[in-house]
């Protein structure tokens, strides 16, 4: 493949597509060049006062490391001198960040999971950062938590960086889902895939099982039947995969297939999974079906959720349209 910078691949789209305002495009180029920070924070590990904990806690009540922190200031001072953004929302930050009256405001907004996957930073394992971009209401002065909750079809925008043994970044503004790999000799990102798609079939499911005795009805029969494999109803073996990062799963599936689930369980029926519908659900769901895939919450699609709390956790499945689809049907039986 010729080798097209993000910024030829943004400027082709906008000239092929529209879709790309100059504003939209400067907003992603910033995101992307503040994940390549990240990444090379992340890479410093042991060598960089960068792992362990940061000794404090998020809104989520989870002790946020140093790298949580660390990748959220990242982001933040990325993006607020550049007049792009009116605000910014965080799962490290309890209420939105307006942008300083310092700078100008613009029209969009941008959601972010700083560094998900924080469980796995201090055992090397994959983490990524989760972006969702969203356009202010019209004639928005001030901007409020309010402003923030739309449903997940009205993302302009999404993506995620895989900070792994290759650092990528996966994209959508619309028109289909590109990859880019960051070629850490020039310090760029270069468009290695493009219009990844999700095979409807798979063989392969990604869910935390030892939480099954805490499943509901739906999700229990459908693990059964996987596990059952070829001398079982759906007639062939199954492999399981769990990475407990969100984005190394999710850019699996996206590169090979697979179903992915965080369901809701018994332990807490007040907390409908663990998943956050606002910057990981949401952005993943607009980059699964730009990709072919499907995206539910068990009953419904995610995109159409008409969020009510900034930091409201939705159960989500998602990847293969055939397997979603057949464990949404049993919930729909339930
Ligand atoms: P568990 C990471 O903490 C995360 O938010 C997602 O990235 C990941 O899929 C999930 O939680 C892992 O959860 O319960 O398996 O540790």
């Amino acid at each position: 493949m010729k080798r097209i910078s993000l910024t030829q691949h943004l400027i082709e789209q906008q000239r092929e597509h529209n879709s790309i305002p100059a504003e939209l495009r400067l907003l992603i180029e910033v995101v992307a060049r503040a994940c390549k920070t990240i990444s090379h924070a992340v890479g410093k590990g042991a060598l960089g006062d960068v792992l362990g904990t940061a000794h404090s806690e998020n809104i989520q009540g989870e002790v946020q490391k140093k790298l949580d922190v660390i990748s959220n200031e990242i982001l933040l001072e990325a993006n607020e001198w550049g007049g792009h953004l009116a605000a910014m929302a965080s799962e490290e930050m309890e209420s939105i960040h307006p942008i300083p009256n310092r700078y100008p405001m613009g029209e969009y907004m941008l959601l972010f999971d700083p560094l998900d996957g924080s469980s796995n930073i201090d055992v090397n394992v994959s983490i990524g950062t989760i972006f969702s971009v969203l356009k202010a209401p019209e004639g928005m002065r001030t901007p409020h938590e309010q402003d923030f909750l739309q449903p997940g079809t009205r993302q302009v925008a999404a993506g995620y960086a895989v900070y792994g043994p290759q650092t990528v970044l996966v994209l959508s503004t619309g028109n289909g889902v590109h990859c880019f790999t960051l070629d850490r000799e020039m310090g760029s990102w270069v468009l290695t895939q493009r219009d990844m798609k999700i095979p409807a079939q798979t063989k392969e499911y990604s869910i935390n099982t030892s939480n099954s005795r805490h499943w509901h009805a739906p999700v229990k029969r459908y693990i059964a039947e996987l596990e059952e494999g070829q001398g079982g109803p759906r007639g062939k073996d199954f492999n399981m995969r769990w990475v407990a990062s969100m984005v190394a799963d999710v850019h699996r599936i996206l590169t090979r297939g697979g179903i992915f689930m965080y369901p809701a369980d018994t332990r807490e029926p007040d907390k409908p999974g663990k998943l956050r519908l606002m910057y990981e659900a949401n952005p993943m769901a607009f980059l699964v079906e730009q990709a072919g895939g499907a995206a539910t919450d068990g009953r419904g699609r995610i995109l159409d959720i008409q969020p009510v709390k900034l930091h409201q956790r939705v159960p989500v499945f998602l990847g293969s349209k055939e397997e979603v689809e057949r464990v949404t049907a049993y919930h729909a039986d339930n």
